[in-house]
């Protein structure tokens, strides 16, 4: 069962937690779906991006927490928003101890941009350990799929073995990723 836990802007309204997962990626790429898909419907899905604003904590089974972070690159953000926001997400990365992984989370029909990019420079810089996401597969046809694991792979730089191409929709792949989550949670 997952229960949340609370939402919070600051490091002082964050639960305790000693092994924590969270969700990026830009805005409206699925991080609340794919949550909910996981676990059960519990996570804010909106139908205009840019709907989760606090980070919102959630509690697995008392086997890990997860935190579900407002998504970057959202267009419509004021300059005052956005520097509130690249705050708060560099004070819960720089403080938040119990982060065992960082689930990036792409949309298999684009290209990782600028902002994919350098969240994912942020995260290996310190030494976070990532797993990267590829979702709304539903939306291609396989041979699609194969074309843009490619790309992705090659705009990243990264073996696309490491992949999980899946979708919150068809519920393709969701399973899988539940058990490398929790394989990758507690280093087995
Ligand atoms: N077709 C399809 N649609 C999806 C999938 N995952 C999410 N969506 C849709 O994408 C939209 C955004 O989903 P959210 O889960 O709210 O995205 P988010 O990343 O949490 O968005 P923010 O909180 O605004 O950053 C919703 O309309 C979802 O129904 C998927 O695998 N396939
Ligand atoms: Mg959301």
């Amino acid at each position: 069962m997952i229960k949340f836990i609370t939402s919070a802007n600051n490091l002082n309204s964050y639960p305790d937690s000693e092994k924590e997962v969270v969700f990026v990626g830009r805005s409206n790429v699925g991080k609340s779906s794919l949550i909910n898909a996981l676990y059960g419907e519990v996570a804010y899905v909106g139908k205009t991006p840019g709907k989760t604003k606090l980070l919102n904590f959630f509690n697995y089974d008392d086997i890990y927490t997860i935190c579900d972070v407002p998504g970057y690159g959202y267009a419509k953000l004021s300059d005052r928003q956005i520097i509130e926001f690249g705050e708060m997400m560099e004070e819960y990365f720089t403080n938040r101890k119990a982060i065992k992984l960082c689930v990036v989370i792409l949309d298999i029909r684009r290209v990782p941009n600028d902002d994919d990019l350098d969240m994912i420079e942020y995260l290996n810089y310190n030494h976070i350990d990532s797993l990267y996401v590829l979702n709304k597969a539903d939306k291609l046809s396989n041979n699609q799929i194969t074309n843009q694991v490619k790309l992705i792979g090659e705009k990243l730089n990264t073996d696309t073995k490491e992949f999980v191409i899946c979708s919150c929709l068809s519920g393709k792949n969701i399973d899988n990723l539940k058990d490398l989550i929790k394989k990758k949670v507690y280093g087995i």
